[in-house]
């Protein structure tokens, strides 16, 4: 059977590809979700891509993913500098945790410059534009394969 991953996407990243197009670039969240699935499929890999403004729902959905996900690929947006209720809830997740972001934080705002999902992560990366959602899958897919291996 397919391995499982969620693509956990935090605050305002509905709005990809219809505003900010200097920073976050003409990519919708529903291409960026086709990219992913691809890809996974080229993996063997099911993608489960969501978004979410309330933080209380990227907890539960990080729950739902502790019975259902080898892996998590997350985007938490203006979370990752906020929120210690998501940290947590990512401390209980077994399966390789990717940070990812489209832009690159450190090159902004201070406050951009603290993740507290960067404690949990084991693999991050940041600046590549939404095409950096399917890196990120192939990226846990060689984690996946690693785990499998050992
Ligand atoms: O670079 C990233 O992916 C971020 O996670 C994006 C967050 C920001 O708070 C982080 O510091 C870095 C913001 C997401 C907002 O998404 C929008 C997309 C298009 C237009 C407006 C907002």
């Amino acid at each position: 059977m397919a391995q499982t991953i969620f693509i956990l996407n935090g605050p305002n990243l509905n709005l990809l590809g219809t505003r900010e197009p200097h920073l976050y670039g003409n990519t919708t969240l529903a291409d960026v979700k086709k990219m992913c699935v691809e890809r996974g499929k080229a993996h063997g890999l099911k993608v489960d891509l969501r978004q979410t403004n309330y933080e209380g729902q990227m907890v539960d959905w990080i729950h739902e993913a502790i019975k259902k996900a080898e892996g998590i690929i997350i985007n938490a947006a203006a979370l990752t500098h906020t929120s210690v209720a998501t940290l947590d809830a990512l401390k209980n997740f077994k399966g390789p945790i990717v940070e990812l972001h489209i832009t690159n934080p450190h090159q902004r705002e201070s406050f951009r410059h603290l993740s507290y999902i960067t404690y949990v992560a084991t693999a991050m990366m940041s600046g590549f534009g939404p095409e950096g959602y399917p890196l990120a899958v192939d990226g846990i897919a060689m984690l996946l394969k690693k785990r499998k291996a050992v």
